[in-house]
């Protein structure tokens, strides 16, 4: 074996130690190919979709119905700025282009998630992102808080913290209107019907057909399948609707009493196939605007960059 082999095995070795003591890896650890570029792949993924994911709810900025709505809503789309930047930060510590990034996105080269492919249609829409749909993503990212990459394991603590904040402004918001008129409460629950399947697919696929979670779940960058924290929402969120007063649209949801968990129907796998393949309702137009917005604020990464070669 030659010299430069035998580091390799070493270094193979050294990393899954550390992954199999529960340990970090930090950006300056040696790693392998497949691990880097699986994490980039996620990592890319959930930046484009906390990015991508302002737009329903930024869709209802100019139309809050009070300053303190609006004020509201405002803090949370620019957290979810803020969460697309700390996560383009965690790719580039592994070799990632953040302008190669957007540019993958823009091209449809890399996916973000199924649920902002749907309209906002009125503003118990707003509530029920709040609600439903940050409540999934905190389900599915507080165990990425023990993700073996230090930097994304970082990053997400603080992200969890925020969408913990944006979960319960949704839920708040949802209680005023519940306790308002007939059609305000109307409104709340044809959202409710509307994004409560799209909800459960963000967490991917069934686990029978999820390509990545074994080789992921064994780097330790995902702790749990899809389908445990498909269950784990669903019985968080039963109690919740019913608190509410909304009926989530699913027949078939019923307590299991020998395994403490909710039953629930059949998720049409179908449409998330059309909506992570670029046919979902809202696609085009998710990926026009964010192209517009690159395009039309180029000239401010011109200006910075031409600033800081000035002064280098
Ligand atoms: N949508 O083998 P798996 C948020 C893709 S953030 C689109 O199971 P994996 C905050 C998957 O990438 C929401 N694509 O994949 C917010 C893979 O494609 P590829 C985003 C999906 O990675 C709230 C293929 O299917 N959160 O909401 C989806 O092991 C409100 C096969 O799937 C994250 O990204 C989907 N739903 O598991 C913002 C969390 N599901 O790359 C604004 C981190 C799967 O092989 C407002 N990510 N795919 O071509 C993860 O935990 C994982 O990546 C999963 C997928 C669970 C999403």
């Amino acid at each position: 074996m030659t010299a430069a082999a035998l580091d390799d095995v070493d270094l193979q070795a050294h990393f899954d130690a550390t992954i199999a003591a529960g340990h970090r890896i930090e950006p300056r650890d040696w790693m392998p190919d497949g691990y880097r570029n699986g994490l980039i792949r996620q990592i890319a993924q959930h930046a484009h979709s906390e990015i991508i994911g302002m737009q329903p709810e930024g869709d209802w900025l100019l139309a809050a119905p009070s300053l303190r709505r609006k004020a509201i809503l405002l803090a949370k789309v620019q957290d979810e700025a803020g969460h697309g930047m700390y996560l383009y930060s965690a790719a580039e510590t592994l070799g990632a282009d953040r302008a190669d990034l957007t540019d993958k996105l823009i091209e449809r080269r890399q996916k973000y998630s199924s649920i902002f492919n749907y309209p906002s249609l009125t503003y118990a829409d707003v509530g029920v992102i709040g609600w439903l749909v940050d409540g999934a993503a905190i389900c599915n990212q507080v165990p990425l808080c023990r993700s073996s990459y230090g930097p994304y394991a970082r990053a997400m603590i603080r992200v969890c913290k925020e969408e913990s904040f944006h979960q319960r402004q949704g839920y708040e918001l949802l209680m005023a209107m519940m306790g308002g008129t007939p059609e305000q409460r109307a409104m709340v629950q044809d959202a409710v019907d509307r994004w409560w399947w799209p909800s459960l697919m963000m967490f991917g696929p069934p686990d029978d057909d999820s390509p990545n979670s074994a080789q992921s779940m064994a780097w330790g960058i995902k702790r749990h399948t899809n389908d445990e924290l498909r269950q784990r929402y669903v019985d968080m969120s039963v109690p919740q609707a019913d608190f509410l007063g909304v009926t989530l649209p699913d027949p078939e949801l019923s307590l299991d009493p020998e395994t403490g968990h909710y039953r629930f129907g059949a998720i049409d796998w179908a449409e998330f196939k059309r909506v992570i393949g670029g046919q979902g309702p809202c696609n085009d137009e998710r990926i026009a605007r964010r192209r517009a917005a690159r395009d039309e604020n180029a000239w401010v990464i011109d200006a910075a960059t031409a600033y800081a070669e000035k002064h280098a």
